[in-house]
């Protein structure tokens, strides 16, 4: 069944109602999930009317509703892609098998934690984007912001429906915890790294789109080879929303370089202090807070040599990015990987066990991919004639997670000293005064068709929209 039921308390499609003590178990959580938002959600957004886009249905036709709606009357719901009866575990030691529709009990311990550090993210990004609302540049922005954080929430539900439905009691503890843990909290943090940093200012909250959530990309598509076909079938529905979150980062990275490029050429100038008079905001720190988003993004890969990752492959619980797609065993025992280590000073590759470097697989298959968006915004420096360009930064630079960690890096891949890191690090990592001037460039502005002076306005609307349409109405 593909289309979802909006009649039931909890919208869904997967027939909620036949399970009378798990619809009420989740209707109890429900509660807690709109307290979490009201105290950790958007500030201050709850009488807002936001035109949002709802899904209707998981099939590509039916998929796109879109309207004004209040935030916190969205239609969270459960949502998975239709499942094949037939389906065959395609990787690791159960290659050929049938998928599981229920959790084995020897995977249960590892299928819990890969699904509540799934699920730490998602309410983590909406705690770390709360207060954006503030100081969005226009009217679409704003609106961009708020379809993420409702779909992030929905990716909440998507993870605690299958704590719920197959773990049992620890699992309805952990759905609690998911709502206690805070982004940054001193003694209650998130679990993983990059969540627990601040994206206090817009062009934070475009790389973080750009790479963060392509993590995202890259994670759920792992888990969506899974054996655990409900997680399988689940991820494959996020999927779809992840494109356009990282398509808010992109779009919204593109308009910041286009229009410091504009003045640029209107000024004749690449002097940073004269950019920044003008009130854009100039490439060297745009490089540098690419410099620190692709860093700490790529630390949520895992460490390079991993003997969970061997177990979680093996086990079939977590497969390979388009795991379908690759011509090889499946199994992967004999193979090897290189990945980076320091000898004498120098990094250097050396061969590992295919299986045990399956995080490094994962983050090499995200570079790749994050690359390619990094060249889309030098053709637009490139059309303005502008000589600068962008770049990521080396993958052992600014890392804290693996082998890597503590080992000091520039971004040209150099092992350095201490003294030369602290030399160069506020050249290659935003400084406290680069924060503090794209700080105060971060006004609001909520005229219909209005921008603010740091970004170009996008190519075209959402929906299809015109430029001025109302997006937000604050009431
Ligand atoms: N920060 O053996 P290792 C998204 C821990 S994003 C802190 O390499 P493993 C989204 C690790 O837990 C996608 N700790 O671990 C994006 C382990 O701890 P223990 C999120 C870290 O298990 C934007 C220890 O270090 N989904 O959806 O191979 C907005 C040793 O590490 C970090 C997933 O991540 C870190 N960065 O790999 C909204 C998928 N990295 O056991 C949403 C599920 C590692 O020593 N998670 N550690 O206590 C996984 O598959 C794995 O847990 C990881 C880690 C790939 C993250
Ligand atoms: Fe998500
Ligand atoms: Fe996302």
């Amino acid at each position: 069944m593909s289309t979802m039921n909006y009649s039931d308390k909890i919208p869904n499609n997967v027939n909620l109602a036949e399970d009378r003590t798990l619809q009420r178990a989740l209707e109890s959580w429900q509660p807690n999930f709109i307290d979490w938002w009201g105290d950790a959600g958007p500030e201050g957004s709850g009488n807002f009317d936001v035109y949002l886009r709802t899904a209707t249905s998981v099939d590509p036709q039916g998929w796109a509703h879109f309207g004004y709606v209040k935030m916190p009357d969205y239609r969270w719901g459960i949502f998975m892609n239709p499942g094949d009866a037939d389906r065959r575990i395609h990787f690791g030691d159960h290659l050929g098998e049938k998928a599981w529709t229920d959790v084995p009990g020897e995977h249960r311990a590892n299928l819990r934690r890969i699904i509540v550090t799934q699920g730490d993210t998602e309410p983590a990004s909406v705690e770390q984007q709360r207060h954006l609302g503030l100081t969005a540049p226009s009217l679409y922005d704003l609106r961009n912001l708020f379809q993420i954080n409702v779909e992030e929430g929905r990716h909440l539900w998507a993870m605690v429906y299958l704590l719920h439905r197959h773990f049992g009691r620890d699992g309805r503890e952990e759905a609690e915890e998911l709502l206690v843990r805070r982004s940054g909290d001193e003694n209650n943090p998130r679990i993983l790294g990059a969540f627990n940093e601040r994206t206090p200012d817009w062009l934070a909250f475009f790389m973080f789109t750009y790479f963060t959530d392509r993590d995202g990309k890259f994670q759920l598509a792992a888990l969506s080879e899974s054996a655990f076909d409900p997680l399988a079938r689940t991820t494959r529905f996020m999927l779809t929303e992840e494109a356009h979150h990282m398509f808010v980062g992109e779009s919204g990275v593109s308009r910041v370089v286009a229009r410091t490029c504009q003045v640029m050429n209107e000024l004749k100038t690449d002097d940073v202090a004269t950019l920044r008079a003008a009130g854009v905001i100039d490439l060297p720190t745009v490089q540098r807070y690419l410099n620190f988003h692709y860093s700490v993004t790529i630390d949520l890969f895992g460490a390079d040599q991993s003997s969970n990752a061997a177990a979680f492959y093996s086990s079939g619980l977590k497969g390979r990015y388009e795991e379908g797609k690759r011509q090889d065993d499946h199994r992967l025992k004999s193979q090897t990987y290189k990945v980076l280590e320091v000898q004498n000073g120098q990094l250097v590759e050396k061969e590992a066990p295919m299986l045990n470097a399956l995080n490094e697989v994962l983050r090499d298959d995200f570079i790749r991919d994050s690359v390619a968006g990094v060249g889309r915004w030098n053709r637009v420096i490139e059309k303005a004639g502008i000589a600068f360009r962008l770049s990521v930064p080396h993958k052992a630079f600014h890392r804290n997670i693996g082998t890597l960690a503590g080992i000091k890096v520039s971004p040209e891949g150099k092992v350095i000293d201490a003294a030369q890191w602290e030399a160069g690090k506020d050249q290659w990592l935003p400084t406290a005064e680069d924060r503090s001037f794209v700080a105060s460039l971060m006004g609001r502005v909520v005229e219909p068709g209005k921008f603010a002076n740091w970004i170009t306005p996008p190519a075209i609307g959402i929906n299809r929209q015109p430029m001025d349409f109302e997006y937000v109405r604050f009431n």
